[in-house]
């Protein structure tokens, strides 16, 4: 069942009407959910749409949809999607594959980091050094446009293990030319290039699909906006600067990014957030701890309420950043964060079996190294990484056991939500109810400690219906340097 994408008033509607699908038993339900109306509407001359050149400019493109959905800033906006670097799950951070990638994945906005060239060309690059993303060393100011193409791109998030792709840093021209049609980019860290930027959105025909942003003085902000009336804008508040709400006046950017450490900074409290929601779009971002408190990506996955149904209904967010594309355009489908397939069973790594040490584990470093003390007097290390609950300091001659229902027989292949940075991450081997030990199953590099990824393992094993134990072990004759978050093992073809 595929809901029509949520827009910020229905989302309640649509946690009612969920809840009351399966108090009943029923889809039926969740027909009721009132998500159905279009996203444009008559604006008044006052409105941001007037303010930019009016709603009528079009809509043939997914982009001219995105632009036009950015000025709407009723109660129904449709709630956009900026993916964090594009989406670096499928390819390099700032990249153009992987500005395509978060396009093809339902975003509506790439977030893109842009710098000077030594000859002052804006390319993206995230780090002020071109060390962690490419096979280079050294300030992105010390290359010529002609040196730095040179480099190669690491995959996803990069890091000092992470392979080289044949990816090239892209210049912002580059860049536009592939968002022109597909949807908007938030041009981050851009601010103190934003003439050089302004030139390449002209020069590209994107002046549209720029998003500039910052959290500069209002007074110098008003000098590039009276310069370039056109250009649109998005300001990044926080309670660092939380007087700029007042001194935009009649004149507010399109939309607040709102940055809160805690739920009880003032920029988070309802009273300010309904002001800044009449009169901008709220951006919200949710990759990790501190930017929206403890409202993150990975809490969503273990419930929406703790993440970003929280960010729509009670933080105002009408725009979240993401480092998980897909999940979150899920969970605006169909209200769900992590939801198990039909017929799997899942288990969490933290959720080991009892009995203790020698009986549900082996361990090799003593105490709990984690943050999370879940399983008090365990030597299995729990930690909490920005809302993902996992075993961490997995290492060589560890194993853990877990007691899973299975409940249907059949024939069930196992695989492992798991992060690392590392290449290799590690290996692992699998056994059902005190068997032989399947072949080696490599972990991949997910280029972060704190990005998790399901790897599906290979390892097929057929269950009858009840309880089975599962055993993980870490060869000791490999290098493992891993965290696991769940194990899940999901009904095979055949
Ligand atoms: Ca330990
Ligand atoms: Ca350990
Ligand atoms: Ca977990």
């Amino acid at each position: 069942m595929i809901f029509p994408r949520l827009r910020r008033t229905s989302l309640s509607a649509l946690v009612v009407a969920l809840t009351a699908a399966a108090t009943i038993g029923t889809t039926a339900a969740m027909s009721s959910a009132p998500a159905t109306t279009p996203s444009t509407t008559a604006h008044a001359d006052a409105s941001p749409a007037a303010r930019y050149g009016g709603p009528g400019h079009g809509g043939r493109t997914d982009a001219e949809r995105a632009y036009r959905d950015l000025l709407d800033h009723s109660d129904r906006a449709k709630i956009l999607t900026a993916a964090h670097r594009g989406q670096w799950r499928d390819a390099p951070e700032n990249s153009l594959p992987a500005i395509t990638a978060a396009f093809d994945d339902g975003a509506e906005i790439v977030e893109l980091d842009v710098r000077l060239t030594a000859d002052g060309v804006p390319v993206l690059m995230h780090d002020t050094t071109v060390d962690r993303t490419t096979d280079g060393s050294g300030p992105v100011s010390s290359f010529t446009l002609a040196e730095i193409k040179e480099l190669r791109l690491k995959e996803g998030l990069g890091g000092a293990q992470t392979a080289l792709t044949d990816e090239r840093v892209p210049t912002l021209a580059e860049a536009m030319e592939v968002a022109a049609d597909r949807g908007l980019v938030n041009l981050d860290k851009g601010w103190p290039a934003r003439e050089k930027i302004w030139d390449v959105l002209v020069g590209t025909g994107t002046v549209r699909n720029g998003l500039f942003k910052s959290d500069a003085p209002v007074a110098e902000v008003r000098a590039f906006r009276e310069a370039h009336p056109d250009a649109v804008y998005l300001h990044m508040i926080s309670d660092d600067n939380l007087t700029a709400f007042d001194e935009f006046g009649d004149d507010q950017p399109v939309g607040y990014e709102v940055v809160f450490g805690s739920e009880q900074d003032a920029v988070a409290r309802a009273p300010f957030l309904e002001r800044l929601a009449g009169e901008s779009r709220v951006w919200i971002n949710s990759m990790w701890d501190g930017l929206a408190d403890h409202l993150t990506d990975e809490a969503s996955l273990i419930d929406p309420s703790r993440g970003w149904e929280s960010l729509v209904t009670t933080f105002r967010a009408s725009m979240i950043q993401t480092d998980d594309v897909e999940k979150l355009e899920h969970w605006l489908r169909t209200g769900e964060g992590d939801p198990l397939p039909r017929g799997s069973v899942r288990v969490q790594a933290e959720d080991f079996a009892p009995g203790g040490a020698g009986v549900a584990y082996r361990d090799v470093d003593a105490g709990n190294r984690g943050n999370l003390d879940m399983r008090p007097g365990e030597d299995v290390d729990i930690s909490d990484a920005d809302g993902n609950v996992r075993v961490s300091w997995m290492r060589g001659g560890e194993w853990l056991t877990y007691e899973v229902d299975v409940p249907r027989t059949g024939r069930y292949e196992l695989s492992a939500r798991v992060s690392s940075p590392y290449t290799p991450a590690g290996t692992y081997t699998v056994s059902f109810d005190g068997g032989p030990a399947s072949e080696r199953v490599a972990v991949r590099s997910t280029t972060s400690h704190d990005k998790q990824e399901l790897q599906a393992s290979g390892v097929v094993e057929h269950l009858t219906e009840g309880r089975h134990t599962v055993r993980v072990s870490l060869p000791d004759d490999a290098y493992q340097n891993w965290n696991l978050d769940y194990l899940q093992l999901d009904r095979a073809a055949r």
